[in-house]
Parts: C-alpha cells; sequence; structure tokens
C-alpha cells in the first residue's frame, strides 16, 4: 500500500542529469526552451485536471501549470533558468498554493528560478540575435509551442531550430534505476487497488461498481489521474479492446470481466491487465483461453532480452497463439491468426503509459515494456489480455509486477479468498 503515491518523488539530481545529457549532445551555442503547458478547458471556465508535458517533467521534475524551462548554452558557460507564475494571493485563493522559487529550486537544481511575466521580454531579446539556434520540443502541440513555433519563423534572422523531442525520447526509453524503482510503486499501488477490488467478484456485481472500487482504492493512495481511463469491460464488452463506459447491468456468476488499469507514482505509469470470472470460478472454456493466453505471455518473457525487436516477440506470440488456437480447434488450417489476435504484445512503458520510443529498434538493457497478449474470441463471446511489466536485463527480463497473481488457480483463489 502506497500511502500517498503525490509525495513520492525522484532525487533533483536525476533532473539536472538530464538537463546536462540533452544539452552535451545539443550545439555548441543555443537556447532550449520547454513548455510545461496549461490547464485544458472542459467547457466554460472549468478545466480537465491538470496534466504536465512529460519531457518538461522529465527535465525539471515541475508539475506547476504554465512553468518555462530555458537552456543557454555557449562555449563559455551553460545556464538553466525556470519561470514560474509569481505567487498571487487572488489566484492562490481561487486554485491553491503556487510553488515558491525555493520549493522550485530544490526540486529541480534550477538555481535561477523567474517570474513568468519576464518571460515575454527574453524571448524577444533571443529571438532578436541572429544565427542562433532555437531547440524546441516538436513532439509538444499545445497552443503555447505553436505560438512559439510561429514567432520564431515570423522573426527569422538566420535563425535554426532543432527539434529536441528525439533526443529527449531516445533518453527515456533507457530508465534510469529511480525511474525504475518509481515505476515498481506505480505497479504496487495499482496491485494494492486490484487485489482490494478482486473479491468483489464473489458476487454478482457490475463494471460500474468494479470501476467504482477501483478508482477509490487508487485515490485512496494518492492517485487521482490514473495513467489512461480504466478499462472494466464484462461478458462481450471485453471484445472492446478499450471499453471506457461501464454499464451498470448486474453480471451474474460465470461471466468473465476485463480490467486494464493503471496507477501513476511520482509521474510515472503502471499498466496492468487482469481477468475475473464473477463467483470466483472460470468455466472450462474461459480456463482453456487464460492458460493460452498466459503462455503467450510466459514466451514473451521468455524471448524478451538485448537484441530483440517488439516485432520479434509480436511474431513468437503469434506462432505460439496459431499452435495452440489450433490443437484447441479454434483456428482451422490456413486462418489467419489476426482474426483472434488483434493488437500487439509489448509497448515502452515509463512516463507516458505508451512511452515515447523507437518501436522498431533492438530492445537494449533497461527498457521497461507493457506485455499484454490478447486473444479475443467472438465465436465464445468474450476474450482478453493480460499485462504485465517488465524491465530488459542484461542477458533476459526481470517481471516488476511478480506481487499480483496472475495464473489462472492464483485468479480464483484471490477471488474466493
Ligand atoms: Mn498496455
Amino acid at each position: 500500500m502506497i500511502s500517498d503515491a503525490r509525495s513520492l518523488t525522484l532525487p533533483a539530481d536525476f533532473y539536472l542529469g538530464n538537463r546536462n545529457k540533452l544539452l552535451e549532445q545539443l550545439p555548441e551555442s543555443c537556447f532550449v526552451i520547454v513548455y510545461a503547458g496549461n490547464t485544458v478547458k472542459v467547457s466554460s471556465d472549468t478545466d480537465y485536471r491538470y496534466s504536465v508535458n512529460r519531457n518538461f517533467y522529465y527535465l525539471t521534475g515541475i508539475q506547476q501549470t504554465g512553468s518555462v524551462l530555458l537552456l543557454r548554452k555557449s562555449p563559455e558557460k551553460t545556464e538553466h533558468a525556470l519561470y514560474i507564475h509569481p505567487n498571487d494571493p487572488t489566484r492562490e485563493r481561487w486554485n491553491g498554493k503556487l510553488m515558491t522559487p525555493d520549493e522550485a529550486q530544490s526540486i529541480s537544481l534550477i538555481d535561477n528560478i523567474r517570474w513568468l511575466p519576464a518571460l515575454e521580454d527574453k524571448i524577444s531579446d533571443m529571438l532578436n540575435q541572429e544565427d542562433e539556434t532555437f531547440c524546441i520540443d516538436y513532439s509538444d502541440c499545445r497552443q503555447e509551442m505553436k505560438a512559439l513555433r510561429d514567432c520564431i519563423q515570423d522573426k527569422a534572422k538566420n535563425n535554426k531550430t532543432i527539434d529536441i523531442s528525439s533526443y529527449l525520447t531516445r533518453m527515456r526509453m533507457v530508465k534510469q534505476s529511480c525511474e525504475i524503482q518509481m515505476i515498481e510503486n506505480a505497479i504496487d499501488l495499482t496491485g494494492t487497488a486490484l487485489l482490494a477490488t478482486a473479491n468483489e467478484m464473489r458476487a454478482p456485481v457490475s463494471e460500474l461498481s468494479i470501476y467504482a472500487k477501483l478508482d477509490y482504492e487508487m485515490a485512496k493512495q494518492g492517485c487521482l489521474l490514473p495513467a489512461f481511463t480504466t478499462i472494466v469491460a464484462g461478458g462481450e464488452n471485453t471484445l472492446c479492446l478499450h471499453y471506457i463506459d461501464p454499464d451498470r447491468r448486474v453480471l451474474e456468476k460465470g461471466v468473465l470481466i476485463q480490467v486494464d488499469i493503471g496507477g501513476i507514482a511520482g509521474g510515472y505509469s503502471a499498466d496492468i491487465s487482469r481477468v475475473f470470472p464473477v463467483g470466483g470460478r472460470f468455466s472450462p472454456r474461459q480456463k482453456q483461453l487464460y492458460d493460452i493466453v498466459r503462455a503467450c505471455q510466459k514466451k514473451a518473457f521468455i524471448s524478451i532480452k538485448p537484441g530483440v525487436k517488439l516485432a520479434d516477440i509480436n511474431r513468437e506470440v503469434a506462432d505460439l497463439a496459431t499452435q495452440l488456437l489450433t490443437d484447441a480447434g479454434v483456428l482451422i488450417q490456413d486462418q489467419d491468426i489476426s482474426s483472434y489476435v488483434w493488437h500487439n504484445s509489448a509497448h515502452h512503458l515509463g512516463l507516458d503509459v505508451h512511452d515515447v520510443s523507437y518501436r522498431y529498434e533492438p530492445l537494449c538493457e533497461n527498457n521497461v515494456l507493457a506485455v499484454e497478449p490478447g486473444i479475443y474470441i467472438p465465436e465464445w463471446g468474450f476474450g482478453f489480455r493480460i499485462e504485465d511489466d517488465v524491465v530488459v536485463t542484461a542477458n533476459g527480463c526481470r517481471l516488476l509486477s511478480s506481487g499480483i497473481p496472475a495464473d489462472s488457480d492464483e485468479i480464483e483463489n484471490i477471488i474466493l479468498s
């Protein structure tokens, strides 16, 4: 049990190290500008809960709306500056306390903390310089980044721009030990929520009540905004991969419920899927498919190691699924497995649940993956995935979510115990 996932932080020198590593790869003289982003409006004067630009977070550790990171690299020296909202009693009366410069400095190890209103003049000065290189995050599609790109284009005096998102993607793909630890925290809180919910499935239950229980169990641990909208799909709804409108209809004993859920701790995501039989016992047919999907997942775990590509894992899973579904009489000769295997078996995991990556490149040590083979059989009226998270090691992979039972008999036990 995580007492409050919001209080978990990475060490400040992690962010400083990331800034330095980025700067090392950039030209000898340049500016780097990265935006945290602002809240997004729902309607009228209501906003969605704030979610920070992940590249900004990776470089600063700061999660306050509107903040801007400005780095200056020159042959003589490097300067790191952070622009944040100035303290403002009226704003704070409505929206809560703003970060002080001291707080921002201790999280990010940035010495030069400035107030946001000074940023506009600073950017104008920068744009007035000739032959300057501006390094910006092209993957950031928020309004303020678009405005900056337009501005640089309009005022260009032989200036160049460089997209830093590719450098950051490459850095984010290889996790440092504090990041892996934080993903393990996110998995812990997700597992706690799943286990606390599993025994609700002993009796008839609805998708909606399971959804509400999971939401409650996550929020209790400080996870108010999960990594993605929790999926709770019962019966035929398991055949919709991203099913997010849980129904209040009662699901009787014997119906399967797919749960796909990911908590966030210290900015890092988990991604776990389990499938539960209402009443606690799989039917022979459900258990048959469960054990096939689980065998595919174990096959994937064995094949993951440095040098292997995600496409290789997909192929290994598809080959085994083909063989096992043929043995089971589901797949008939020459029928394509894509009728039953609808999605890839693994993706990178990190600050984003489908983390930024070069997914066609071979894996390397300290990549973190969610491994989620799934088989969906419309003729049987159900299908599902089983999903766990691993870190790639020197010779294979280490399961990060081993604390969350995954074999069919274990699933039955946690419902009935
Ligand atoms: Mn996933």
